[in-house]
């Protein structure tokens, strides 16, 4: 069975992820498309690199990606660094011939995006943008009744995508709160979950109307790179940044195929967690998907008996997508980091087969432009079409 190499950047949150999905996917997807090698780790401080390596399996620890870029026995390289390195990292290793997976959001911009999708087409290779939900099982199988046309014509998309991690204005200012590094705040950091939704199971957006906003223009600073997520991180006598990111985006959407609909999301939401959902109205009937109950699919379809309509619950199992590798009985539980397994999986099969994944650096410059429509909209109110 093939080998695939695997050198990621960045040994935090989402490394840890990464490095679960790599060491877990043969032991889910068997045969697997390829066995993953997590053979380097880098982080530019040498302390986290070598704990990285340590905790995630790592063979090796860097604080150098370039050299690591370089070396000819790496076959993807994984981004998983904060959004203002996305560019630069994945251009260097796709003309260096590697294939690439970068973390959401792509890049800070849809220009930034473009060089990145630019470099990667030039040089071949596989490329996937890390938008992981669409893999949660309820919402591949929303996917494949949409295609079947069990729900009709699309009428309506309602997304939603609520957290609270950072409703507290004392937790701290993290890059996530600072546009030179993040690009933007809610709008490219979740937003972009909702938008990957609404692109996936609809169709491309074509125009937006967008309220976009900031609740709290200050919070203490943070020492340290670590990115705390406003959790106990906080250090209340702290000397206060400026916030240039905004908190809450709320747009409606029209969508290239006449459908209509509104997305909404912030991490200001008290109460809401992972509060990912989206509804959908088709001429035949409606989709319902909370990924805080992400083993379950609302359905409900216009020709069922007229004594027992309603949504139902669809719990995913075996005899839905991907349920050949995950678990043998409905709703034992699909988590984050099944959905980041799966990833793994359509990462390698695209490698082994040569076919693009889905959503790749085209779709991640497809979502930018998006997120950059609504960012504009926001300021003036107006409805944006996107580039
Ligand atoms: C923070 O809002 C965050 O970590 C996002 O950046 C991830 O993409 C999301 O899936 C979980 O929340």
């Amino acid at each position: 069975m093939q080998k695939l190499n695997v050198a990621m950047i960045g040994g935090g949150f989402m490394g840890k992820a990464h490095a679960m999905a790599y060491a877990a996917m043969p032991m889910f997807f068997w045969p697997a498309p390829a066995i993953p090698v997590r053979k380097v780790v880098v982080d530019i401080n040498q302390q986290m690199a070598e704990t990285a390596r340590d905790r995630f399996g790592f063979e090796e620890a860097s604080i150098d990606w370039r050299a690591v870029i370089a070396r000819p026995d790496i076959d993807i390289i994984d981004i998983c660094t904060p959004n203002n390195s996305h560019a630069e990292i994945a251009i260097a290793a796709a003309n260096a011939g590697k294939h690439v997976i970068c973390e959401k959001p792509l890049a800070r911009t849809g220009a930034e995006s473009k060089t990145m999708l630019d470099a990667a087409q030039a040089a071949g290779t596989i490329h996937m943008v890390a938008f992981n939900y669409r893999r949660t099982p309820a919402v591949a199988l929303a996917k494949k009744l949409i295609e079947e046309g069990r729900i009709g014509d699309i009428l309506n998309f309602r997304g939603t995508y609520l957290q609270d991690w950072s409703a507290d204005p004392d937790s701290p200012l993290s890059w996530r709160f600072q546009k030179s590094v993040a690009g933007s705040g809610t709008v490219g950091d979740i937003g972009t979950h909702a938008v990957d939704f609404a692109r996936y199971l609809v169709g491309e957006i074509a125009s937006v109307n967008a309220l976009v906003k900031t609740h709290i223009p200050t919070r203490p600073k943070q020492s340290g790179g670590v990115d705390k997520l406003g959790v106990g991180g906080g250090d209340n006598n702290a000397e206060r940044g400026a916030v240039d990111v905004d908190d809450e985006m709320l747009t409606m959407v029209k969508f290239a195929n006449g459908a209509i609909g509104s997305i909404e999301a912030t991490r200001n939401a008290y109460g809401r967690n992972n509060f990912l959902t989206f509804e959908i109205h088709g001429t035949k009937g409606s989709l319902a998907f909370n990924y805080e109950r992400r083993d379950e699919l609302q359905v409900m379809f216009a020709d069922d008996v007229a004594d027992a309509r309603g949504f139902r619950t669809v719990y995913t199992g075996p005899a839905h997508p991907y349920g050949g590798g995950l678990w043998p009985i409905p709703a034992l539980g699909i988590g984050y980091g099944e959905t980041k397994i799966v990833e793994c999986y359509d990462l390698c099969t695209a490698i082994v087969t040569g076919k693009q994944p889905s959503p790749n650096f085209e779709d991640g410059y497809r979502i930018a432009l998006i997120a950059d429509a609504i960012l504009a909209s926001g300021e003036t109110g107006q409805w944006v079409d996107v580039q």
